[in-house]
């Protein structure tokens, strides 16, 4: 009778062609040949040992225990034994802490990215705790907060898993995901412990809720409404006997995906809690975590989205049918091909993002580099984020009704892209910090923007391929479209301008994508004689790069 073979993966590192080649281009020989041993080490968990486990796991989802038998409030969570494992292997193979030990300076973060992105699509989202965790240690170091940096950070970026801490990041109220100016928790200096505030609020969407810290935000008594009138909290959310310090876990959340995540809705009650960073301006101050945390979006976005391809391409050569293996059926290659153009053009965005993450934290970033890293955090982040939703749905339906079914593992891929562009800032929330980014206000043109089509134009200067230099021109063009079209509405209707933000930060999004594309396909024909990048960027180039849309007035609804 007949029988399936299902698709399986091989050492994720080994068969990453696209990892492989970006990491021999930006890498010097010396540096790839000590950092491919730990990314050889977590391709073969990934592919092997960590994926068997992911299946296994399947079903078992966190669990909230509210009460002891002798009707204690414990609110105990526990998680799954992928999630347990997980925690030891990310902290052993440093998924954290090589971004902080800089063995590598600024290729410090790409090696960390490089971890993140084999390890994140065989744990089910470890990643977020571990994004929070990254974010906030960065965070901390940038307070300069040294009482809370020498207690904490050693914790938050230590190889020893006993030691290990992870990190919470508790902003979203009832109020609002997006605006968080409108949060309503009251914090109270303690009369009986100095320098320490008591937090009284709900908090409404809490990820990752087992973690030993937490980065909060709420409003000092006394201080005025909006962001600017809160301040950024610590909170050790456990005392010495483990027991949770004045915060009761009403619920886990039911939600659509990432469901090994313990995502909470929390009612603080009197927790403790020391200020990071004066006691104003918590927005502002907890935005070096949310830039950390968007970039670690932007990994996982691309990591899916190779996972899904990874086990497509390998079903394709598996799968018979109308007389031969999909992978002989040109429709069928086509439609992978196509994914593997977004995906190509995805990684390198991502990538690039997490060079400049780099270059700033081993102090050795420029000007343009800091800005460039400014305003390609939001783009990079919602235009990879759309990416990972439309890759995960067209690879769910190339397996046909086996896509569809829940113990084949594939579903997940779908219902875990689905967060990508919402959480850590939607896609609309992310246009608007875009145009924030850029400087942009009505009466004031920014030029901001120039610098990043300056900086895209040198990248293709040394494009020779006509084709390259098709797909080249294309992107060029999308950048003046977007240039065009902003210098027209920043001084008219701000209705214009806001309605057409998304419009403008995809094509800013993809246009640069496009152009990393086209600069890799060049140096990888050039040394390795490689035309498979050549094929995605020419593919890419002629998927809509150019989404903007003239109107004349603010279209009525
Ligand atoms: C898989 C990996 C991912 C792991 C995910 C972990 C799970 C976490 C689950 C969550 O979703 S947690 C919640 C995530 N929430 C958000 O991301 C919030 C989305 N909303 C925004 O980002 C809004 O734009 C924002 C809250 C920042 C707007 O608030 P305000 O009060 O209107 O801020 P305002 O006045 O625009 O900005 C305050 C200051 O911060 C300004 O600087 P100044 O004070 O100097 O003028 C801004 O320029 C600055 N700022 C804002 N965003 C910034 C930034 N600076 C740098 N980078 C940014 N991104």
């Amino acid at each position: 009778m007949f029988q399936q073979e299902p698709p399986t993966l091989g050492n994720q590192y080994d068969d990453d062609r696209m990892l492989r080649s970006y990491l021999s281009r930006v890498c010097p020989t010396e540096v790839l040949r000590e950092i491919e041993p730990s990314l050889k080490e977590m391709g073969h968990l990934a592919g092997d040992e960590l994926y068997q486990m992911q299946l296994e796991d399947r079903l078992n989802e966190p669990t909230l225990t509210q009460w002891d038998a002798w009707g204690n409030r414990i609110d105990k969570i526990e998680v799954t034994p992928l999630w347990q494992k997980a925690e030891r292997i990310a902290a052993e193979h440093g998924l954290v802490a090589t971004a902080y030990e800089q063995k590598h300076g600024s290729l410090s973060r790409v090696h960390q990215c490089a971890l993140a992105y084999l390890f994140t699509p065989s744990t089910d989202i470890y990643s977020c705790p571990l994004a929070m965790t990254d974010g906030a240690a960065r965070t901390l170091i940038s307070s300069g907060n040294k009482t809370l940096i020498e207690r904490a950070v050693p914790h938050l970026i230590t190889r020893d898993p006993v030691e290990f801490w992870t990190a919470g990041q508790w902003m979203t109220e009832l109020t609002g995901g997006s605006d968080v100016g409108l949060s309503e928790t009251i914090a109270k200096r303690s009369e009986s412990e100095a320098d320490t505030y008591l937090l009284f609020g709900r908090k409404w969407f809490t990820s990752a809720v087992g973690a030993q810290v937490a980065l909060t935000l709420a409003r000092p008594e006394g201080n005025p409404p909006g962001g600017r009138g809160l301040a950024l909290f610590y909170v050790e959310t456990k005392d010495e006997q483990g027991r949770l310090r004045n915060i009761e876990i009403n619920r886990l959340k039911d939600k659509l995906g990432t469901r090994k995540v313990p995502t909470a809705e929390l009612t603080l009650n009197g927790t403790p809690a020391r200020l990071v960073k004066g006691t104003t301006d918590g927005v502002r101050n907890i935005t070096p975590l949310l830039n950390i945390t968007r970039l670690w979006n932007g990994i996982s976005s691309v990591a899916l989205m190779r996972r899904g391809l990874a086990l497509a391409f390998d079903y394709a050569k598996k799968r018979v049918a109308f007389g031969a293996p999909l992978s002989e059926k040109p429709l069928h290659m086509d439609t992978l091909l196509g994914l593997r153009a977004e995906t190509e053009a995805a990684f390198h965005l991502a990538f690039f993002v997490a060079e400049l993450n780099g270059l700033s934290e081993a102090g050795e970033i420029s000007e343009t580099d800091a800005l460039l890293l400014r305003v390609l955090t939001p783009i990079m982040k919602l235009t990879t984020g759309k990416q990972a939703v439309m890759v995960a749905s067209e690879v769910l339906e190339s397996f046909g009704g086996a896509g569809y079914i829940e113990d084949t593992g594939l579903p997940v891929l779908l219902r875990d892209s689905q967060v990508l562009p919402i959480w850590e800032g939607t896609t609309n929330v992310l246009s608007l910090d875009t145009l924030r980014s850029l400087g942009i206000h009505p009466s004031e043109e920014s030029n901001k923007l120039a610098v990043l089509t300056a900086t895209t134009t040198k990248w293709l200067e040394s494009i020779r391929s006509p084709v390259l230099v098709k797909a080249a021109r294309t992107a060029t063009l999308a950048l003046e479209h977007s240039s065009d079209w902003l210098r027209e509405v920043v001084n008219g209707d701000p209705n214009m301008l806001e309605a057409g933000a998304r419009r403008f930060a995809m094509t800013v999004g993809r246009a640069v994508e496009l152009t990393l594309l086209v600069r890799h396909a060049q140096w990888s024909e050039d040394n390795h004689q490689d035309g498979t990048v050549t094929a995605s960027a020419q593919r890419f180039a002629q998927s809509g790069v150019d989404l903007i849309i003239d109107f004349t007035n603010y279209p009525a609804a």
